[in-house]
């Protein structure tokens, strides 16, 4: 074969290989980035805590504030109400100690920071954002999430309060046990009554999307356990091209499934919001599970849906506030 040949047959090769690829010489040129619209700005938050919430984090929207700023106060605000589920005082585990799982997740850089397990810290949505924006970590747990969180400023302090004492005392009393070691929720109904989240999902005048959860998790849960709140694509997830989702339910089911990133990546495709939110919870109950669980999905053009299975007399919902005002829609 002459060197000619050769040469002939490795391009030919290559640019065949090259154009499976789908790229071929005239093509090689990167594509401009697609230019994303800054949209108008929203904030969802779900659950009973949203008009409270939103009425926290809109004002600082319509000042030009960014949107991972609205969603930390948005967020802190309702760690800070003494709710039994959410944030300070609430849902203590199988000892009675209240622990918190919290994520922030930042649509420009997707960058993501998380806490597991915290303990002794009340705001837990900002001691993920430290994690995101101080570290190159994701997700920190336990008590080394408390001592980060001590290293960078944050008080230590009880996460007990007389409600959450009460609510153990009267369950030890009682003789109960945690109900994490019964069976599996499959086909059987959901046996949990007792957990809550609130998650937010927020864009910024700049276009900046940010999604974030925070809970107390699951009650009398076993010592260590972390839900699905702290897990990207589970308990909450942006894409900044696309929209966000943010979930609440039975984590240790849901975070299975990666709802929010299943939804997100929906809408990715084309599908409108509501049936992305039905669709990722639809997969949930196609493998059997019989939980109670809820997803609330945005679009970056604010179009919004959302989506629960279980919870017949539970009533989901999620709340957009916008320069029209706050809208709660509830999930049926
Ligand atoms: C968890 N998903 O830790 C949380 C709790 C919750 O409605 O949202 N309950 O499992």
């Amino acid at each position: 074969m002459t060197d000619k040949a050769i040469s002939r047959r490795f391009f030919g090769a290559a640019a065949a290989g090259l154009a499976a690829l789908g790229i071929t010489g005239a093509a090689a040129k990167p594509a401009a980035p697609k230019a994303i619209p800054t949209g108008k700005p929203f904030i969802l938050t779900t659950w009973d805590f949203g008009p409270g919430a939103n009425a926290v984090g809109w004002p600082m929207l319509a000042s030009g504030a960014s949107a991972i700023d609205a969603v930390e106060a948005a967020i802190n605000h309702v760690e800070l109400l003494g709710d039994y589920w959410v944030g300070a005082g609430g849902v203590p585990n199988e000892v009675g100690e209240t622990t918190l799982d919290a994520m922030i997740m930042w649509g420009p850089t997707h960058d993501l920071g998380a806490v597991g397990c915290l303990k002794r810290v009340k705001k837990a949505i900002s001691v993920a954002r430290a994690v995101m924006e101080k570290t190159q970590h994701s997700l920190i747990v336990g008590d080394d999430a408390t001592r980060f969180a001590a290293r960078m400023g944050f008080t230590e302090t009880s996460l007990t309060s007389v409600v959450s004492q009460q609510a153990w005392d009267k369950w030890a009393a009682k003789g109960e046990k945690t109900d994490a070691f019964d069976p599996e929720p499959i086909r059987k109904g959901d046996q949990l009554v007792g957990h809550d989240t609130v998650g937010s999902i927020a864009l910024d005048a700049a276009g900046n999307l940010c999604v974030g959860c925070s809970t107390n998790g699951r009650e009398f849960k076993i010592p260590g356990r972390v839900g699905d709140s702290p897990i990207a694509g589970a308990g909450a997830y942006v894409d900044q091209a696309v929209g966000g989702a943010v979930a609440t339910g039975n984590g240790d089911v849901m975070m299975r499934f990666l709802p929010t990133y299943h939804a997100v990546e929906l809408m990715r495709g084309g599908m409108a919001p509501q049936a992305a939110a039905e669709a990722a919870i639809k997969r949930i109950e196609d493998a059997g599970y019989s939980i109670g669980g809820g997803i609330a999905v945005i679009r970056r053009d604010g179009v919004h849906g959302g989506a629960k299975t279980g919870w017949e007399d539970t009533p989901f919902s999620y709340s957009v506030q916008t320069a029209a005002g706050n809208v709660k829609t509830p999930v049926s």
